[in-house]
């Protein structure tokens, strides 16, 4: 398995959840201002997106989307911990977060962090709509530790992506909940790993 990953871009999640599974994996860094692997290839004929993550599995098979690569992941434990099992509420609980993140954090985020071109007066409507989504999430974290109750594949997804609002000057001082719930899974082994992997912490 390869992971196809750019330093603290949203295949951070993916990156983390694979070694919180302990999962056996190669990574390959990409340079998205330039759409070239590490290893000297143009990324758009591997991933015709030019989008991170895509993970490569041993079959040769190429699969996109983080939300998706963090199911396959989870499920690759036997124990599923960090998903839940198939039907089960815990399940559902992580994928309604899974999709939370994708749709209402990431997309949110994301055209203006990865296009700097973007317009102030679109700058300000991406504030609003995510100081909106990080006090629903602080009162959540006031209440129990990780989304979904216990930590999950959310959790990595939520961690890799809200943390982006430090590399965009958007303070989260309001949200003590939250910020505390970022140092708490900044704390998890795999997030190190996965962290100090990519080159954002020694
Ligand atoms: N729908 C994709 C989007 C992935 C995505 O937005 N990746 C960003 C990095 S976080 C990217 O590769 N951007 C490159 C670009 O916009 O050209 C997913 O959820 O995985």
């Amino acid at each position: 398995m390869k992971l196809y990953y750019t330093p603290g871009a949203c295949s951070l999640a993916v990156h983390i959840a694979l070694h919180e599974v302990g999962a056996a994996f190669d990574s390959m860094a990409v340079d998205l201002t330039s759409y070239t692997t590490a290893d000297g290839r143009d990324y758009r004929s591997i991933a015709p997106r030019g989008y991170v993550p895509l993970l490569e599995l041993d079959d040769g098979s190429r699969h996109t989307e983080a939300a998706a690569l963090l199911q396959y992941v989870a499920d690759l434990d036997v124990s599923q911990a960090l998903i839940g099992a198939p039907g089960s509420s815990r399940r559902l609980a992580v994928l309604e977060w899974l999709t939370f993140v994708g749709t209402e954090l990431h997309k949110v985020f994301s055209p203006w962090l990865w296009h700097k071109e973007t317009a102030a007066s679109t700058r300000q409507t991406v504030k609003d709509k995510l100081a909106a989504r990080f006090a629903e999430l602080d009162a959540r974290l006031h209440r129990q530790p990780f989304l979904a109750g216990d930590y999950s594949v959310a959790d990595a997804y939520a961690f890799t992506i809200i943390s982006w609002a430090r590399l965009l000057a958007i303070p989260l001082d309001g949200y003590p909940h939250l910020t505390a719930y970022l140092q708490r899974v900044a704390q998890r082994p795999a997030v190190a790993a996965a962290l100090q992997a990519e080159g954002l912490q020694s």
